[in-house]
This record gives C-alpha cells, sequence and structure tokens, in this order.
C-alpha cells in the first residue's frame, strides 16, 4: 500500500459563502456553526478528516471583509494565520451572487500568496448550468488556481472529487492529529458556538454582530452522564435584551431547547443548559473579554 497522506487546508472567503457548512459535509457532522446571517463563524475552527488514505486537517475561518472592531481585527487575524498554516487555500465562492467590491479585495489578498489555491464556487444548486461556465472563466482568468471546482456545499454535490483534488496536493506522511478525532475545539467552546448559533437564528437582522456567548461554568457528572452548563448570551445594549428573551420568555426559552438538544446529540450526554443574557456595551472593543471567549481555543 501507498504511503498515507497528510495535510493542512484552509477554507477561506467572504461572509456567507458558505465556508462552515462545507467543512460540515466534509466531515459528516456539524464542528462549525451556520447561519444564513454573514460573519457566523469569529474563530478558526478546526475539522479533521480522517480516511484509509490519510488526513486532512481543514481550517475554517471567518469571512474576509474590512475590519472595523477590535473583534473583527482578531477575526482577520485567525484568516491570516490560516493562511500561513495551509498547503492549499480553498476560496469558497457564492456563486449565486455577482462578483463585487467584496470579491475583489478577497482575490488581492490571495495575490499575496505563493500557497496553491483552489477556487470553489459554491451554491450551484441555486443557479442555471449556463450561468457557470462564464463564472469559471472568470476565475480562471485570474491566474490564481490550480483548480476552480463548482460545487453545492448544502446538497453535498461534487465534494468527492473536490476531495480527490485535494488528497492528490497533499504530501505524504503521518497523520498530525490523533485519527479518532474530527475538531480540536473543546467541548466548552463548542457549547458557546451552539447556543450562538440559536441565537443567530432566533433573532432579528440587528443583532447577529452585536452577541456573544460567554459559557461561565461547565460541569460534567460523570456518574449521572450529565453536563451542566452555565451560560451568558451578551448584547450590547439593555433595549436588545427583549429581542433575545421575547414575549414572556418564548424565544429563549426556544434558543434553549435547540441548543441543549444539538449539545446532547454532540457530547453523548444529557444536558442541563441555563441562560442568561447580559449587557457588555463595548465587548467588541475589549481585547480581554475578546480573549476570554476565545481562550479555550489558544
Ligand atoms: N443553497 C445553498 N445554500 C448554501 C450552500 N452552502 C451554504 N449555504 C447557505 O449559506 C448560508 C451561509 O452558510 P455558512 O456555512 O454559515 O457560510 P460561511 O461562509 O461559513 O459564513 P461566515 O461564517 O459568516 O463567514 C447558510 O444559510 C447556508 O445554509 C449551498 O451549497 N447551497
Ligand atoms: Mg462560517
Amino acid at each position: 500500500m501507498s504511503e498515507k497522506k497528510s495535510g493542512t487546508v484552509a477554507l477561506v472567503g467572504r461572509p456567507n459563502a458558505g465556508k462552515s457548512t462545507l467543512l460540515n459535509q466534509i466531515l459528516g457532522q456539524k464542528v462549525s456553526i451556520v447561519s444564513e446571517k454573514p460573519q457566523t463563524t469569529r474563530n478558526r475552527i478546526v475539522g479533521i478528516l480522517n480516511e484509509p488514505r490519510g488526513q486532512i486537517a481543514f481550517l475554517d475561518t471567518p469571512g474576509i471583509h474590512r475590519p472595523l472592531h477590535k473583534l473583527n481585527v482578531r477575526m482577520m487575524d485567525h484568516v491570516r494565520s490560516a493562511f500561513s498554516e495551509a498547503d492549499v487555500i480553498a476560496l469558497i465562492v457564492d456563486a449565486s451572487e455577482p462578483f463585487g467590491k467584496g470579491d475583489e479585495y478577497v482575490i488581492e489578498m490571495l495575490r499575496d500568496t505563493t500557497t496553491p489555491k483552489f477556487a470553489l464556487l459554491n451554491k450551484i444548486d441555486l443557479i442555471k448550468k449556463n450561468k457557470l461556465l462564464p463564472i469559471m472563466q472568470q476565475y480562471g482568468a485570474f491566474g490564481l488556481f490550480d483548480e476552480i471546482v463548482p460545487i453545492s456545499a448544502a446538497k453535498g454535490e461534487s465534494i468527492d472529487r473536490l476531495l480527490d483534488l485535494l488528497f492528490a496536493r497533499m504530501n505524504e506522511g503521518p497523520a498530525i492529529y490523533p485519527t479518532e478525532d474530527f475538531t480540536t475545539q473543546p467541548e466548552r467552546f463548542y457549547a458557546a458556538e451552539i447556543v450562538r448559533e440559536k441565537v443567530l437564528r432566533h433573532t432579528s437582522d440587528e443583532l447577529p454582530y452585536t452577541t456573544a456567548v460567554a459559557v461561565e461554568r461547565f460541569e460534567e457528572d460523570e456518574a449521572k452522564n450529565l453536563i451542566k452548563i452555565y451560560a451568558t448570551i451578551v448584547v450590547e445594549r439593555e433595549t436588545q435584551k427583549p429581542i433575545v428573551i421575547g414575549k414572556g420568555g418564548e424565544r429563549i426559552k426556544q434558543i434553549g431547547t435547540e441548543a441543549r438538544l444539538d449539545l446532547e446529540s454532540f457530547l453523548g450526554a444529557r444536558v442541563f443548559l441555563d441562560l442568561h443574557v447580559g449587557v457588555h456595551e463595548r465587548w467588541r472593543e475589549d481585547e480581554r473579554f475578546l480573549g476570554e471567549l476565545e481562550w479555550p481555543l489558544s
């Protein structure tokens, strides 16, 4: 049998392109949260694919944008660190959206690196076949990409072919991560992310950028196969609290129930989830708070 392959692939692109959806589709499980709102992913999430032919570590990253707050500067730092570690940079493009200034910004960023690059034209389930060819030609004309692959991350279309192309570019060598793992994310961090995903799903467009979730306590009772999680949903203004809580507490209850069900299946234990809403006016500028949100990852 030939040597096993191993390597790292960075998933990069504009907000909402489908990077996290693609990672989850590749792994066959939810490792990174997904929402229909941009700037969902705020950190670098490692998802590990283990196959008989080898191991690929995928780095899911925040959507590339011009940073205005310290939070966003940190987000872009995660993108750059993924760039520097990757054996292949996979640019995920929402092919159902017209090419714009944001895409140009991303292309310019990619020009600065000599790492092999793929362009993955995503969401092809949303576009007519005859629209695809011009987009492929456009990405070909940049002269940057070693492969251009149309995919549908949501429908799982052309994922096998993509993985063949990626494995072909990995080096021979031993696995970097334990082969039984599929992510490096600590459970405590994942719990905060899942709560944030449900907050994004159930609240208005105003909230996505202004909400953070901090897990205060994460207690395992092995004898009872029970995990108790105490978390605070942090908003920036007192007036945003009722948006999260909802009428008679209905919304936060629903957020809690959905998060608990996801966490129970991920953690393989019963989960008790206690949610509060707190106000921190300038949390997006508060380096210490931002560091605390990220500490489990470092
Ligand atoms: N129709 C369709 N929708 C998709 C596809 N891939 C992703 N989506 C949707 O696009 C939205 C954004 O997906 P995400 O995976 O969160 O995108 P992302 O690139 O990780 O976004 P950020 O983390 O904000 O940068 C979600 O509503 C997904 O369901 C696809 O192939 N087809
Ligand atoms: Mg994402």
